[in-house]
């Protein structure tokens, strides 16, 4: 087993990696790779040599997944997947998704050649931000049998639809079904940043993540009337942005009210966009999370209504699209144990919390059994370039890998499992 210093090594390495991804990005001043950009290409190429050095079998499967294959001691062990996503939001920081699949390669690299009754399957998912055509999780959906004709056919801001996206990247999409979870999987495992206030707050490295929140994605299109900005009455007006102002102050009133509930606008677009013409259409976004499926649907069920109200009063018409609807999803029991013992072996104390985040892991745990550890977030940001992590941390997280893959591999009750794929 590695030294404390040795951990320490790969772990320095890992946060090079991940910093040196991050420049391949869409754009030139900041960190951009949406779903199979012309970026993904070198970031597959980067990662692949990776893994290619530690005598891994690389592949990209038809939705842009990477996927490298480290065996275990004979062909007939099954396998763990171990890995997060590449795909980053605009102006994203270093280490959110990417930092799970370096660190993915780099518990391999601690085995130094060592094979387990298992193999390990890192994974890179090509998409689980939602940024290029608003729904998130195509990569971990591809797994899980979840990419049908809807989304193949849904279309980013340049009319390019998710079928045409993979054909341009050099896949086939007419393969997706070869992308799905082999019948040997016995579980997921994902590193990943906390992006939130909490284990810094508390002074603790790692976490072990209990379940993952259900979050609603919407689209809501308001639709009023064109006018000019000079000679319209105020009292004569169908304005779609005022209307879709009034309804977002709503939507936060709602949350601020609501125990345990976020709702955020993120995104609102207005037409024709000229300062002196009236807005006709103003179409915005809505990502509403919580921890109980219950309380979720009727907070979303609410702000439909609200909305409704409001456009009513104003004369104009409102039509609400739901993007996603995804539950919120338990993590495995028995892997939660295993990261919570492996976490102590680390030296650290194992906080158990929810994930406000989503994560690929919940998209999987639909299939097979999956974990994930959180690593502290420095200031509690994230999804923004000034995202960090610790080194410590990073260290700490090899470390608590190295036990989990350790007592994975001398565990009965996990290596006697009937893979669920
Ligand atoms: O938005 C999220 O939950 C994650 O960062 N994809
Ligand atoms: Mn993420
Ligand atoms: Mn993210």
């Amino acid at each position: 087993m590695l030294t404390t210093f040795g951990f320490r090594n790969l772990a320095e390495k890992a946060i090079m990696r991940c910093q040196k991804l991050a420049s391949l990005s869409e754009d030139a001043g900041g960190t951009r790779r949406t779903f199979l950009s012309a970026p993904v290409h070198d970031c597959h190429r980067e990662v692949s040599s990776w893994m290619k050095a530690l005598g891994m079998t690389v592949s990209v499967d038809a939705v842009g997944n990477l996927r490298g294959f480290y065996p275990g001691t004979s062909s007939g062990v099954p396998r763990i997947l171990v890995g997060s996503h590449l795909d980053t939001v605009p102006n994203a920081g270093a280490f959110d998704g990417i930092l799970g699949v370096v660190l993915a390669v780099g518990l391999v690299e601690s085995l130094d050649g060592q094979k387990l009754p298992f193999g390990i399957e890192v994974i890179g998912f090509s998409e689980e931000e939602g940024v290029r055509f608003g729904v998130p999780f195509i990569g971990s959906r591809a797994l899980v049998g979840r990419v049908d004709e809807e989304l193949l056919g849904r279309k980013d801001e340049h009319g390019v639809s998710v079928r045409k996206a993979i054909q341009d990247f050099g896949l086939n999409p007419n393969e997706i079904s070869k992308a799905a979870l082999s019948a040997d999987v016995l579980g997921h495992i994902e590193f990943h940043i906390e992006q939130g206030p909490v284990l810094e707050t508390l002074g603790q490295p790692l976490g072990v993540v209990e379940a993952i929140v259900g979050q609603n994605r919407m689209e809501f299109a308001f639709s009023g009337q064109v006018n000019h900005a000079g000679t319209t009455p105020m009292n004569s007006r169908h304005d779609a942005l005022a209307a879709a102002a009034e309804w977002i102050v709503a939507v936060e009133r709602l949350a601020q009210r609501t125990k345990g509930l976020v709702a955020t606008v993120g995104f609102i677009e207005a037409k024709p966009g000229a300062a002196n013409v009236i807005a006709g259409e103003a179409r915005a976004t809505l990502d509403i999370r919580h921890a109980s499926d219950r309380a979720r649907t009727e907070a979303m069920d609410e702000l439909i209504r609200q909305g409704e109200s409001i456009a009513a009063r104003r004369g104009v018409t409102l039509k609400a699209r739901t993007l996603l609807a995804q539950r919120a999803v338990v993590m495995d029991p028995f892997l939660r144990e295993q990261v919570k013992h492996a976490i102590q072996k680390a030296g650290c104390e194992p906080h158990r919390m929810a994930s406000g985040a989503g994560h690929d892991a919940m998209i999987l745990a639909e299939k097979i059994p999956a974990a994930i550890i959180f690593l502290r977030t420095p200031g509690g940001v994230s999804h923004d370039p000034s995202e960090s992590v610790h080194l410590d941390d990073v260290a700490k997280a090899l470390e608590c890998g190295f036990h989990l893959l350790t007592q994975l591999a001398t565990s009965q009750e996990f290596l006697g499992r009937t893979c669920r794929a």
